[in-house]
């Protein structure tokens, strides 16, 4: 058995798993991918490590490679469970939260990331507001599910930063969500890592 280790590239979705490891006070490694090449920090090409060539990607302590966020941070809230929400419908509140933000609000991102036309940012723009805004509807507290963030809060954050990054504007929980989250140690510890301190991602 060894420790977990995250592959991760700086402010990319793997960000959210990386304050997880940091929330949970986990004993991890960290290697940067560099997303446009596949070529890791040690210099190997990241397709021999997961074929599928995006972040994250987690190394588990017996070995074993885990991909895709949903999945990766399910896993590490059902190994620190400080990081899902609780009562009987917790976690499948969770995976629903999770689903949305990747499938809806990460996706919406696209033409932003990847030179759209103007409309399509346009269009991105609005889509990624009234997510946020549906979103914020639900929530239960400061976070997602209250007075503590969980691993969607994670996920949320990063979105929110990109949000930032593209000038998209966020309904007031959500700004209010993004601020508590930048004073969290755990937070500030993975962004330091990934280089990303006092920046816009
Ligand atoms: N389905 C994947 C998508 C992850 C993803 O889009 N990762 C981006 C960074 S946020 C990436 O590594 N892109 C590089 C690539 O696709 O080659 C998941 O949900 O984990």
């Amino acid at each position: 058995m060894s420790r977990l280790k995250l592959y991760y590239a700086p402010g990319a979705c793997s960000l959210a798993d990386h304050i997880a490891l940091h929330e949970a006070g986990a004993q991890f490694d960290i290697e940067r991918v560099d997303i446009r090449t596949h070529t890791t920090e040690s210099g190997v090409d990241f397709r021999t490590i997961s074929v599928k060539g995006y972040v994250p990607a987690l190394i588990l302590a017996d070995g074993q490679l885990l991909t895709e966020n949903i999945a990766v941070l399910d896993h590490l809230a059902a190994l620190h469970p400080q990081l899902a929400p609780t009562g009987p419908l917790g976690r499948t509140r969770m995976l629903e939260a999770l689903a949305t933000i990747s499938t809806e609000l990460h996706r919406a991102f696209k033409p932003m990331w990847h030179g759209g036309s103007e409309r399509e940012r346009a269009q991105a723009n609005e889509t990624v507001t009234g997510l946020l805004v549906l979103l914020s509807a639900g929530m239960k507290g400061t976070f997602l599910f209250g007075k503590d963030p969980t691993v969607a809060d994670f996920y949320l954050f990063v979105m929110l930063l990109w949000a930032e990054r593209f000038d998209v504007e966020v309904p007031e929980p959500m700004a209010e969500l993004r601020t508590k989250m930048r004073e969290r140690p755990a937070v500030a510890a993975a962004m330091a890592a990934e280089g990303l301190a006092g920046l816009k991602v």
